[in-house]
């Protein structure tokens, strides 16, 4: 990775080639097995594949009632529930759209829509890895002293050119590169404000506003130019650790496959911290720091999990208070 060497956080290296991945041997091991994460965007989105939230309560930002709600969910529930609860996006563009598909299907589809050309873009976006597909997969070594059991697996097939524009995570992961090559950027989780990220009841939450981070619109979006980032390809056999919080953006350059091994240390004690964030939503800011903070530090939480946490309880107050207030000023009218 290129970058400023004295900061360690994100880090690759590599693991044996699992050369047998080609999308082909893929189609052959799949078939008609049907995926049901093919994300689908039009030709407006400029292959930019711009997660959206398909349901409520998928990381710890609400309250802590929420929470234990969302920890229970299983796949199958929350990719049957209605995104409906959420804003659609600012542009008014749709961003795209979630189908379940035979593998061999997605595939044809892929493959018609390689060029820039009018019609849709596909991409298999964070599929759990299929059964068929896991006894072929060696965990990478390094995971071994990965200290909380991993939360999932997920595949990543896609052609090129796609991009999986700049979000964070709320956990820590490992992307294995298996075929093909990806372009990845990232930048720190303090970039946050000069990063525009859609609010945090928005579908795209976790998600830069910024169009394109290499050439951001200095009128929209000014603070975007003096993002510190790191860049780097990634190639078969590549590993790129994704710590909690850090800002990434992944461009398919070649037909691409990727794996993705994700785990949250801090998941129980998140958990707590969330269920008094809630109890506390009434006192002010800093007084409500005073407790949180204490809380989550007693737990190892690190210092960039918590600034992340305490934003994101403040920003869910902030809109519960605005939501509030236009609900007296419509009363009122
Ligand atoms: O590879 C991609 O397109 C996105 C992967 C990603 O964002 C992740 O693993 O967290």
């Amino acid at each position: 990775m290129e970058g400023d060497a004295s900061v360690s956080e994100p880090a690759s290296g590599s693991m044996p080639p699992t050369s047998s991945w080609s999308i082909s041997r893929l189609s052959h091991l799949l078939g008609e097995t049907v995926v049901r994460n093919v994300f689908i965007v039009p030709p407006s989105q400029r292959r930019r594949f711009k997660f959206f939230k398909q349901k409520r309560n998928d990381d710890h930002t609400n309250n802590g009632k929420d929470e234990y709600q969302s920890s229970s969910a299983t796949p199958s529930s929350a990719s049957s529930s209605p995104s409906s609860s959420y804003p659609v996006p600012a542009t008014g563009d749709k961003a795209g759209h979630r189908e379940s598909m035979p593998f061999n299907r997605f595939v044809e589809l892929s493959k018609s829509s390689t060029d820039r050309s009018e019609s849709n873009a596909y991409y298999l976006y964070g599929e759990p890895m299929p059964q068929q597909l896991q006894t072929f997969f060696p965990i990478p070594h390094v995971l071994s002293s990965v200290p909380s059991p991993l939360t999932s697996i997920l595949l990543w097939v896609s052609p090129a050119p796609t991009i999986s524009p700049l979000h964070f995570d709320l956990n820590e992961g490992i992307l294995a590169q298996i075929d093909g090559e990806k372009r990845v950027s990232m930048a720190r989780p303090d970039e946050i404000d000069n990063l525009y990220p859609y609010p945090i009841q928005h579908v795209h939450d976790r998600q830069s506003q910024v169009d394109d981070i290499h050439d951001p619109d200095p009128h929209r979006f000014p603070r975007a130019r003096a993002v510190k980032l790191w860049s780097g390809l990634l190639t078969p056999g590549s590993l790129l650790y994704l710590p909690y919080g850090w800002w990434h953006q992944l461009e398919s350059v070649s037909t691409s496959i990727s794996v993705s091994m994700r785990w949250n240390p801090y998941d129980e004690a998140l958990r707590t911290a969330a269920i008094t964030a809630h109890a506390t939503r009434n006192m002010p800011a800093h007084i409500r720091s005073r407790i949180l903070i204490p809380i989550m530090k007693q737990h190892h939480i690190a210092d960039a999990v918590v600034k992340i946490h305490m934003r994101r309880w403040e920003q869910t107050k902030q809109q519960e208070e605005d939501g509030r207030e236009q609900a007296i000023a419509k009363t009122q009218s």
